[in-house]
């Protein structure tokens, strides 16, 4: 297969945005004019928390942080801004740390910024995170129709839970401040807000899986109110044009009221202009690229593979996913399947590892995922091992940041294979994991976001081409060095120029604009 033959996605006539995306020019200095003029009228909403309090084995109180880059990044940004952050607070010492307006202050050694806590009981989080966020609007924006759950009567607690948060904004954020919200579980708060008189805010929002077409998202219960809410946004964001270009076509198609400008990505409804952009997101790449150099990493590395009777001379291909049902595993591991059926010659040689997190579990789709994932790794296991080699490591344990660094880093190949994926950060970790000489060849299929960026230098893939998977693996496996080279110099360099740093950049450069566009004496920011 060549490599870059599906990037059919480049070029979306109505919404010829694809060049500004490419353009990375915003720097430190734009950045740092924002956030001198946001001081403490910038707030972050989202649903998960940036820290969380526990109890330990001990009694005494413990503090984590969540892993994902996400929150690494925004923390950053909170930590010189001093805003405040509201979340829900999911930890079960989270009350305990707690002053008399739900609020901590944090980084717990430095305390810069407010983070205030939210509380919903279990039959609350139920209705709005399991039903309507996971089971309603993540498979439906993944067009995942067979597997979207009828919602019953959960939509009024998705819509109290949005409204607590708009309480707790209008709260927190007068009329010259900055919100910043993030992702799927807060759609309707950004009208809310309008709905509250007291305040007016710029509400900026970034949607992190995809946006599909008006045919799939029609399929909403309540697409109108859906799309009525997040058109109370300034700014509407996502990760690559396609989503842009399909939210769009769903404002123009779910509601007669709006006036859509494709060439300029703006929305109006009723009195408000939302502004609609692709902002592809990256990894800490720094961050990633020190650890997987580190001590821990070699040393978690050679421990993995003494533990899993991985050779020293094996060819490593590695896939890192929440057990979701988007990631495309069984898919994977048909083709390896296939792979070594069609090509023998790899038997011995390649070894697969794949590290599964578990998520969301409870939820009869996922549980029924997870087996099936468990299942294919046996099927490939019974028809190919031999007495001193399994094709295919599997292992659910959630490794940590250095361990997976030094993963990254022992694999000559990625096989990054989503049905469909708003972005996918793994890709791009995997690439800021190689150090010195290393060139990883990276695997992806044309259903990620990030595709879209990278897809010129990967070996693309398309996830249900079981056939076509294989002969990938096998083109990768038999790349010449210097084309090996000429494509990961390319992603490399992609990947680290376009880090989460560059992201939150971008996201608040585009904020000043429009933000100082609509201060009174300046142009109309519409046009
Ligand atoms: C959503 C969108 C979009 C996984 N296992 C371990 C571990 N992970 C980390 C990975 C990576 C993250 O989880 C997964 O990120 P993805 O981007 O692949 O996917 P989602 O979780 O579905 O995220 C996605 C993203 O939001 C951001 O907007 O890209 O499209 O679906 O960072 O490293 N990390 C560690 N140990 C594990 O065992 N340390």
């Amino acid at each position: 297969m060549q490599a870059g033959d599906i990037r059919g996605s480049k070029s979306y006539p109505r919404y010829p945005v694809m060049d500004e995306m490419q353009l990375r020019s915003t720097d430190s200095a734009t950045l740092d004019r924002l956030l001198e003029t946001a001081t403490a009228d910038f707030v972050v909403a989202s649903n998960r928390q940036p820290y969380r309090h526990d109890y330990g084995a001990d009694g005494d109180i413990d503090v984590t942080r969540p892993a994902g880059g996400l929150t690494a990044g925004l923390d950053e940004v909170m930590q010189r801004v001093e805003g405040t952050w509201i979340a829900w607070g999911d930890g079960e010492a989270d009350r305990a740390v707690v002053d008399g307006e739900d609020t901590v202050t944090v980084p717990p050694d430095s305390e810069v910024y407010d983070l205030q806590r939210l509380w919903f009981s279990e039959e609350v989080i139920e209705d709005y995170y399991y039903r309507i966020s996971n089971q309603l609007l993540w498979p439906l924006c993944h067009a995942a129709l067979a597997t979207v759950e009828a919602s019953g009567d959960a939509w009024s607690q998705y819509r109290e839970v949005n409204d607590e948060f708009a309480a707790a904004i209008a709260d927190r954020a007068d009329s010259d401040g900055i919100v910043w919200l993030q992702d799927y579980h807060l759609a309707l708060t950004p009208r809310q807000v309008r709905e509250r008189a007291s305040t007016d805010p710029f509400l900026a929002h970034s949607w992190h899986i995809p946006w599909p077409a008006w045919d799939t998202f029609r399929a909403a219960p309540h697409r109108r109110e859906i799309v009525r809410g997040l058109l109370g946004n300034d700014l509407l964001t996502f990760h690559v044009p396609r989503y842009c270009a399909n939210f769009l076509e769903t404002a123009e198609s779910a509601l007669d009221e709006t006036l859509v400008d494709y060439a300029a990505g703006q929305v109006t409804y009723r009195d408000r202009t939302t502004t609609v952009r692709p902002f592809p997101m990256g990894v800490p790449a720094d961050r990633i690229r020190a650890e997987a150099t580190g001590m821990e990493a070699a040393g978690f590395r050679e421990a993995f593979k003494r533990t899993h009777g991985i050779d020293a001379d094996t060819t490593i291909a590695i896939g890192v996913d929440r057990l979701d049902y988007s990631k495309g595993i069984p898919e994977r591991l048909a083709a390896l399947d296939t792979l070594f059926e069609l090509y023998p010659q790899w038997r011995g040689d390649v070894t697969y590892v794949q590290v599964g997190t578990e998520t969301r579990s409870w939820i009869p789709a996922y549980a029924r995922y997870q087996k099936r994932v468990e299942r294919a790794v046996d099927d490939v296991n019974d028809h190919h091992a031999t007495a001193d080699w399994r094709p295919v490591v599997y292992t659910t344990d959630m490794i940590s940041n250095e361990g997976l660094a030094g993963l990254y880093r022992a694999a000559d190949l990625a096989l990054v294979s989503p049905i469909r994926d708003g972005m996918n950060l793994v890709c791009q970790e995997y690439i800021a994991a190689q150090a010195d000489d290393d060139t990883g060849v990276l695997l992806l299929s044309d259903q990620a976001g990030a595709h879209d960026v990278l897809g010129e230098w990967v070996v693309s893939i398309r996830p249900y081409d079981t056939t076509g998977f294989a002969d990938a693996i096998d083109e990768a496996l038999t790349m010449p060095t210097a084309e090996r080279e000429r494509r990961f110099d390319a992603l490399e360099s992609t990947v680290l120029d376009n880090d989460i740093e560059q992201w939150v950049r971008d996201v608040l450069a585009t904020v000043t604009t429009l933000t100082e566009a609509d201060e009174p004496g300046a142009q109309d920011a519409s046009h």
